[in-house]
């Protein structure tokens, strides 16, 4: 059964009668530009076909029930009413309140409904499940207002949400690939400009994500640490963002600042290149070079921005011995697990599969998940 079939049907288990409207947004992965978009900076990110669907119906008071099939199909239930306070029970439900607490804080005059909520997006795996929920959450209580909203705009509001609500200190390029994904094609986000371009990407090739079910720990303090470093090394060179510094600039001012930050900020000027080049590389069918820009990218976020766990490098070695020069292999996402992204041929998507079922659980005691992947629209009205 479809993820939407089952929103609807627990919709009407838990209501006792139709939805009126059904909203969809998917999740994401990360082609390469990892780190760089709180650094004003280049990601080549595409929306997948693993999503989440909200079924709603507007209300006539102010009050929002709200179902998470995923969650034992928990129910809660409050008003939109003054300050809404975040849940210690059912925590799920703190991404729907953050979205109501910011759209009215913003001026949206929101009504009440009654809301399922049901998604396939791996939790926890680095391939933005909260950015779905966040912009279907947003979709969906604006339609039901009759507000309509620029999804560059909606993308806003949910890091908005992340960051004040939820408390992660996130960038922008999850919700905005969520909101603004296109069939068959990767985007290069500017997440200065917030000006984005679609990259076609290639029939013959396929997008294998490899799940390391490796459980992200520290995820939350180091990615904070890493932007607070990243905002030194900028802090240092002059510059308002990483973005706008040169590797000659760093060189010079490398005795001003300490080893570890000097290489979180080598990381990201590197990535920034290497994000610009893979999108030519991907334009022009070149592959040797996107393996290369991609196991380039792979090794300064392992060397010089650490981000990377054994587990994750291992399943990249394993993958990049089957592609070789015909596709590129890195970690995806914010990392400390998670998830590995290939760019593969199709014809070898089986031997990557059966390379990493043989080796990956036998060395590292825990079984993968492998998603072979295509590229999607951001939200939508279904
Ligand atoms: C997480 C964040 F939410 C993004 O903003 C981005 O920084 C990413 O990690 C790393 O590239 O997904």
């Amino acid at each position: 059964m479809s993820i939407q079939s089952i929103a609807h049907r627990n919709f009407v288990e838990a209501f006792k009668f139709e939805p009126s409207h059904h909203f969809h947004a998917p999740g994401r992965v990360n082609l390469i530009g990892e780190h760089t978009d709180y650094n004003d900076g280049f990601v080549l990110p595409a929306a997948i076909n693993f999503g989440t669907f909200v079924c709603a119906k507007k209300r006539e008071d102010n009050l929002i029930r709200a179902c998470a099939v995923n969650f034992n199909k928990e129910i809660t239930e409050f008003s939109l009413t003054g300050d809404i306070p975040a849940c210690t029970t059912h925590r799920w439900s703190n991404y729907l309140r953050g979205v109501c607490q910011v759209l009215m804080q913003t001026g949206y005059e929101l009504t009440g409904a009654d809301i399922t909520i049901a998604g396939d997006v791996p939790y926890g795996a680095g391939l933005s499940s909260s950015a779905a929920l966040e912009i279907v959450l947003i979709r969906a209580l604006l339609e039901l207002a009759n507000i309509e909203i620029d999804p560059k705009k909606a993308a806003l509001l949910g890091q908005q949400v992340e960051n004040e609500y939820i408390g992660a200190n996130t960038g922008i390029m999850d919700q905005l690939v969520c909101a603004l994904g296109q069939k068959n094609q990767a985007l290069l986000i500017d997440c200065r400009s917030l000006e984005s371009q679609p990259v076609a990407l290639d029939s013959d090739m396929a997008i294998v994500i490899i799940n390391s079910n490796v459980k992200r720990g520290l995820v939350d303090s180091e990615y904070n640490l890493r932007r607070a470093q990243c905002n030194e090394a900028a802090q240092a060179l002059n510059v308002s963002h990483l973005r706008d510094a040169t590797f000659s600039q760093l060189e010079n001012a490398k005795t001003h600042m300490s080893q570890q930050v000097y290489q979180r900020a080598r990381h990201i000027i590197s990535e920034n290149e290497r994000t610009l080049n893979a999108a030519s590389a991907l334009k022009d069918k070149n592959w040797s070079r996107l393996s290369e820009l991609m196991a380039q990218s792979h090794a300064s976020m392992r060397d010089d921005f650490e981000i990377t766990v054994p587990a994750i490098d291992a399943i990249v070695e394993m993958v990049a011995d089957v592609i070789g020069d015909r596709g590129g292999v890195r970690m995806t996402g914010g990392g400390f697990g998670g998830c590995v992204v290939a760019l593969a041929p199709t014809d070898l998507v089986s031997d990557i599969r059966q390379t990493v079922m043989k080796q990956y659980q036998a060395t590292f005691g825990i079984k993968e998940d492998i998603y072979i992947c295509t590229a999607e629209d951001g939200a939508f009205m279904a």
